[in-house]
């Protein structure tokens, strides 16, 4: 490829990274950041992109359609139009969470009946099968194929995220080999992967492997996900994949610029002043079973059984953020979660205060990071993740306080930060008790040691580096694909 020649890149996602308005009788779209979002400002200079996903509403008008596609349009995105029941069927039928739990099941009479692939990518789901889900899976995939496959060039790298799009790679095979395009198809999961034997759980899997199998590159998180059922070069029919590991970070950047607003310095002042003489752990997650908050609050309590002397000197501070609100199974652990929380505190409190201030909501960016930075330990008790960024963000927004960070060793970052952080098995109660207490009395020496370790982690891994790895990666697998190795 010529230098001064943009390489042609075309993103898809399940949801485009923006959210769509309508003021008066215009649309209005804006950019919502992510790593994703992130990852791919520092590859403008040499790539040009489009974005094609679900707007994340229903746009039944033809000139609604045309409107909302105008908007997007200034942000390099394309909407991929879905009725809000495919949309539903595909999303919280078949992608997304539901823990099949045997004997509950069929009491749970309504459509969550096969929300599978979520669950089973996390370790979690018996086996359960329905076909209706699995159409709508097929189907959107399909609308995806048809769109992204007639707006890609010959030569057009495309990079698919995630599991809700795992027949894509095979589907626009298809389709750009029809139309004589030779393009190179990427494909990033941002979920474990589980081993061969858990992976059998799904009925449907070789269907599966088949469509991410007609991928040139498919990147995981960590070894683990590119180790069990796939490893790192498939010779596959006529084609060789090439597989690996690529981590996913942080724009370290971003947090230090905010946290040096006035702004954010005000609210760490007023943090710090409230909680003079209190150690301040804290957690940010999304309300999802995977996160582990159960465990998390279980975990505190006997921490708190444990050490007395702590008493008003401790505070766990935990953000849990709505996440599929309208999965009964999310609602669910929504209340087992609160009446928790009402449980430790109405055990611990005393007219002083109370140990545990959990937040059920989504706080500004802003706030964020004042949270982050004036915690003396970060607490992340993942029972399964892909990677956790919160982990990341914790870092960079630690140092002037070198907090600690106390990590589930189920956590994909865990696979890489086992040296900067303290780590524990999410189950085991006792074991995340010492680990907090160990967190909360490290010494200044060892504290600094550990958060070094991490700073150049984080610094070293961020999501311009992950984005422009992948897609160099990626463009290698088109320009040498006669006889290429991995
Ligand atoms: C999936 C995988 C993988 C959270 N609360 C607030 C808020 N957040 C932001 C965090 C962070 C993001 O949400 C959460 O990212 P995670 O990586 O921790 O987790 P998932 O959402 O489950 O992401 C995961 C990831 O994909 C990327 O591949 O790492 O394993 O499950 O950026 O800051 N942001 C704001 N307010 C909040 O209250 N502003």
């Amino acid at each position: 490829m010529a230098t001064d020649e943009k390489r042609s890149l075309i993103i898809v996602s399940n949801r485009l990274p923006l959210s769509v308005k309508r003021v008066d009788n215009h649309y209005e779209s804006s950019v919502s950041s992510g790593g994703l979002v992130t990852s791919l400002s520092g590859l403008t200079k040499s790539t040009q992109f489009q974005w094609f996903g679900w707007p994340g509403m229903e746009v039944k008008d033809n000139t609604d359609r045309e409107e909302v596609s105008k908007s997007l349009s200034k942000h390099n995105a394309v909407p991929i139009f879905l009725d809000s029941g495919l949309a539903h069927e595909h999303y919280n039928g078949f992608s997304s969470m539901t823990l099949c739990i045997p004997g509950r099941w069929h009491s749970l009479a309504h459509k969550t009946t096969d929300r599978i692939l979520w669950p089973i990518l996390h370790y979690q789901s018996g086996v359960t099968f329905d076909d209706g889900p699995w159409q709508a899976y097929k189907r959107v995939n399909e609308l995806f194929a048809d769109q992204v496959a007639d707006a890609a060039g010959n030569g057009t790298l495309i990079w698919v995220h995630d599991y809700h799009l795992m027949l894509l790679p095979e589907l626009l095979r298809t389709r750009l080999r029809n139309q004589g395009k030779a393009c190179a198809i990427g494909f990033s999961l941002h979920t474990p992967f589980p081993a061969g034997d858990f992976w059998r759980n799904l009925p449907v899997r070789k269907h599966i492997i088949e469509g991410l199998l007609a991928s040139d590159l498919i990147g995981f998180h960590t070894e683990e996900g590119a180790r069990t059922e796939i490893p790192n070069q498939i010779q596959y029919k006529d084609r060789l994949i090439c597989t690996g590991r690529f981590i996913i970070g942080i724009d370290p950047q971003k947090f230090t610029d905010t946290l040096q607003t006035s702004e954010v310095q005000a609210r760490i002042a007023a943090l710090e002043q409230r909680y003079k003489g209190v150690k301040v752990i804290v957690g940010v997650d999304r309300l999802d079973h995977i996160k582990g908050l159960t465990q998390k609050l279980k975990g505190f309590d006997t921490f708190l059984d444990d050490h007395p002397e702590l008493q008003n000197k401790v505070v766990l501070i935990q953000v849990a953020v709505p996440s599929r609100e309208d999965v009964k199974e999310y609602q669910d652990l929504e209340t087992e979660l609160s009446t928790l929380a009402g449980k430790i505190n109405g055990k611990h409190a005393t007219p002083e205060g109370t140990p545990l201030l959990y937040m059920h909501r989504s706080v500004p960016f802003t706030e964020l990071t004042a949270l982050y930075s004036i915690a003396d330990a970060c607490l992340l008790t993942s029972t399964r993740d892909g990677m956790n960024l919160v982990s990341f963000e914790y870092v960079a927004c630690q140092e002037n306080r070198h907090g600690v960070l106390v990590l589930s060793e189920f956590a994909g970052a865990a696979s890489f930060m086992r040296e900067g952080s303290i780590p524990f098995h999410p189950a085991n109660k006792s074991e995340m008790s010492e680990a907090l207490f160990e967190a909360l009395n490290l010494s200044d020496a060892e504290r600094t040691k550990k958060y070094m370790y991490l700073r150049d982690f984080i610094h070293e891994h961020t999501s311009a580096r992950w984005g422009q790895t992948f897609i160099e990666k990626l463009s290698a697998r088109t320009w040498d694909r006669a006889g290429a190795s991995c």
